[in-house]
């Protein structure tokens, strides 16, 4: 550690000092070269325009010219062109040329009285960089000859934004550079001050090998101890730092309030979060679904307030709402508005369990069922959605509200509230993968589900790779322009930003805060199993569907069993599985299957009393699953394809005692984050198994320092900032759109001087 600080902290004092000379340095550079740029490009466009322009112009044929402006003006950055006569008239414009310009004012600056006798005027480039209030403008003038004679000249503007944008992101990236330089650079040299060259490099060889850590060569712990001392401060630092960078309800209100003057927020969901159902013996009771979207979206609803539209299907959720199917959750609180849309039986097949999920769920995941495309299942899945894009017109309460639409049973519900809305903010999230392109395209409707989810301003995938399949099939699909720079699709003069947002939970979890201590919950499921107090628990938590690699779990606990004979009796694992889509025969198919691999795994291995699976089929409530999750020894998530997958997030979570071991999937968008779980290949029984034993045997202090890590990364990278990220971006492309309607009323009063 001593040497960390001798080390690290001056290199990093120095860095600072240079990143600061340097932004400077760099941005009156960048700033200079990317004005004479925009000159030269406004000089370039005149110069092969001229010879057009002149021709039409000795016609007076406007249409024509206009035509030639559109040309030349079609690149993102260059908002219009103008063409000014001899005399300052305005003669042509391009679409989008800023309305209300005429050319007097800049025709002062771009002509003078001539100085010689037989020259009326002297004409010269001019061009200067515009302030209007949230952006800068860049407007060139460049006069048009031929053959010695003037004709007027040409206007140009462009948009500087870009510019800005790469500016910071040169900055960004000089800088992380830059620090990443230093850090590196001090690991290495505290590295090289404590081991011999030779000892090291065998040491890191077998750590990236894949090593197990726990048989870590003790000389090598301190060093590893060290980097996760540095992870840890630098974390604590943002936590109580002056500006604090941790994302909490509380940011996340900030900012909505800051940053998007207090909007209230709509969600399109087709799971509620609360569902309201009629008790055998009378009454009502509330239950929470079992949905990845709900856990995530709904701590969110309570920091941000506003409406959630969602499909009411509970038995008793018409018996609460009022005339306008709104009932106020969560019960107790009342901090929002759920309404509930009402569908018919037909429309449910339809949408819901057919073209949603027959269709589109086979179809995104890696998971071996075949996709069924049925022509009255999309019939139903586009009147749905228009019927949900009614439902969210009619909650909104401004002509430019922010919506946020949710996954893939509204992929054409964006392009249908841009209809309705043009200037909504339409934040779309998509939470299961987005396959390549070849697969997307077995959709018969490929090019109208793009062109539905293309009417958002930002679309959400979980990951990069996620992202790049979607800009992928844009680029195979459809005639749109791909800025690659900006991750952006641009069709009909608009802009979808396409950007990974990785998913979270709220952490600390509220249920980890409710939920009896360890050792209490560890007692009473172990009682509730009937296992002894030496027994050894493993837990699975999920909705029943194929994609969880729920069958590919057992197998492995059977191998394990198999491999491992001394755990035999000992070692239980629980499966909370809620039925999930029954009116599905996948579904239906799957639940047979586990239930006759659980019996035959448990015939195989039982004895008195000792059965190594055990199914429990229903339905739980929160605190009843973080109950499990402290209970057990270890957590497997065995997942065929998922878009992120949050049972193993909630694990993390759920163990404030730093204890558990997660096994997670390769194959979840988890596994990118979760590094310090025991990452397996589900299809790798004898892989999966050798995890298995690895968490059972593994050290109280390893167990201790990786769930620390990933508890610590989860309390930085929560559910909070994944909204508040979201939510910045939508107020960026807010104050753009704003821009651009002040840069006309700018202008408009110059043109009348
Ligand atoms: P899901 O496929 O629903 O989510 P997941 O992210 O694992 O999957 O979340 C499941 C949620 O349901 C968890 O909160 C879990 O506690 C709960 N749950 C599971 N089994 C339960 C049971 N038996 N009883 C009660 N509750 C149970 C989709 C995508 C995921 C993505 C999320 C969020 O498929 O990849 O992580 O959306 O974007």
């Amino acid at each position: 550690m001593r040497l960390l600080v001798r080390f690290v902290l001056p290199v990093l004092g120095i860095l600072g000092i240079l990143v600061g000379a340097s932004s400077f340095l760099v941005s009156t550079t960048f700033r200079r070269w990317t004005e004479k740029d925009m000159a030269l490009r406004a000089e370039l466009a005149a110069n092969g325009a001229r010879e057009g322009l002149v021709h039409y112009w000795r016609d007076s044929d406007r249409a024509a010219m206009e035509r030639v402006l559109a040309q030349i003006t079609r690149d993102e950055r260059m908002v219009g062109a103008a063409a000014c006569g001899y005399d300052c008239e305005l003669i042509a414009v391009s679409p989008g040329f800023p309305p209300g310009f005429d050319c007097a004012t800049v025709g002062k600056s771009v002509r003078e009285p001539g100085d010689a006798p037989g020259i009326v005027w002297k004409w010269k480039i001019w061009s200067e960089t515009i302030q209007v209030a949230g952006g800068r403008f860049h407007v060139t003038a460049v006069p048009i000859f031929d053959r010695g004679q003037a004709f007027g000249f040409v206007t140009f503007v462009q948009d500087l934004s870009y510019a800005d944008r790469r500016q910071s992101t040169v900055l960004k990236y000089a800088a992380a550079g830059l620090a990443f330089f230093a850090v590196t650079a001090s690991l290495l040299t505290v590295l090289v001050a404590r081991f011999s060259w030779r000892e090291w490099n065998v040491e890191m060889r077998r750590l990236l090998r894949g090593g197990p850590s726990h048989s870590m060569r003790p000389e090598f712990q301190p060093i590893m101890r060290d980097l996760r001392e540095l992870v840890s401060q630098i974390a604590v630092e943002a936590h109580t730092g002056p500006r604090g960078s941790a994302w909490t309800a509380e940011r996340l209100r900030q900012t909505l309030r800051q940053k998007l003057h207090g909007e209230r927020i709509t969600i399109l969901a087709n799971r509620q979060p609360y569902m309201h159902q009629k008790n055998p013996e009378g009454g009502v009771s509330v239950l929470h679904p079992a949905s990845g979207l709900v856990t995530a979206l709904e701590p969110v609803m309570r920091a941000c307030s506003g409406v959630w539209v969602a499909h009411g299907n509970g038995s008793a959720d018409r018996d609460v709402v009022d005339e306008r199917a709104h009932v106020q959750v969560p019960p107790g609180e009342e901090s929002y508005t759920l309404r509930r849309v009402w569908l018919s039986p037909e429309e449910e097949r339809g949408y819901y369990y057919g073209f949603s999920n027959e269709g589109l769920w086979p179809l995104c995941h890696l998971a071996h069922t075949r996709p069924l495309f049925r022509d009255e299942d999309w019939a139903y899945y586009q009147s749905v959605n228009a019927k949900f894009a009614d439902a969210v017109r009619s909650e909104v309460d401004s002509d430019d509200p922010i919506i946020l639409v949710q996954d893939y049973h509204y992929a054409l519900a964006p392009r249908m509230l841009r209809d309705r809305l043009p200037r909504a903010t339409i934040l779309t999230f998509w939470h299961i993968p987005w396959p390549n392109s070849e697969r997307f395209g077995i959709c018969p409707w490929h090019d109208e589900i793009l062109e539905g989810l293309l009417g958002s301003s930002i679309l959400g995938f979980h990951t990069q790779q996620h992202c790049n399949n979607f800009l992928d099939a844009v680029d195979r699909f459809l005639e749109a322009r791909i800025d690659r720079e900006r991750h952006a699709i641009i069709q009909g003069g608009r802009a979808t930003l396409i950007r990974p947002y990785p998913i979270s939970i709220d952490c600390p979890s509220r249920w980890a805060k409710l939920v009896a201590p360890v050792a209490e919950c560890r007692a009473s499921v172990f009682a509730e199993l009937g296992l002894p107090p030496d027994a050894l628990l493993g837990v699975g938590v999920d909705r029943l569907d194929y994609t969880k690699g729920i069958e590919e779990r057992l197998l492995a606990v059977e191998k394990f069993l198999e491999r491992f004979p001394q755990y035999q009796g000992r070692f239980t694992f629980a499966q909370l599985a809620a039925p999930s889509r029954t009116a599905i025969e996948r579904y239906r198919d799957l639940n047979t299957n586990v239930e006759q691999l659980a019996a035959r795994i448990n015939g195989r291995f039982e004895r008195a009393g000792y059965h190594p699976i055990v199914l429990l089929r229903r339905h739980h409530e929160p605190l009843d699953v973080f109950r499990y999750y402290r209970a057990a020894d270890l957590c497997y998530v065995s997942s065929l394809h998922d878009g992120m997958n949050l049972v193993a997030k909630e694990f993390v979570s759920a163990r404030d005692d730093d204890r558990g071991v997660l096994i997670l999937s390769m194959f979840t968008g988890a596994a990118m984050e979760l590094t310090e779980s025991l990452v397996v290949n589900p299809y790798d029984l004898r892989q999966a198994s050798e995890a298995l034993a690895a968490a059972l045997s593994m050290p109280a202090g390893e167990q201790e320092d990786r769930m620390r890590s990933m508890r610590l990364y989860l309390t930085e990278f929560n559910v909070y900032r994944w909204a508040g990220r979201m939510l910045l971006d939508a107020a960026r492309v807010r104050s753009r759109d704003a821009m651009s309607h002040r840069l006309v009323n700018h202008l408009r009063p110059i043109g009348r001087m």
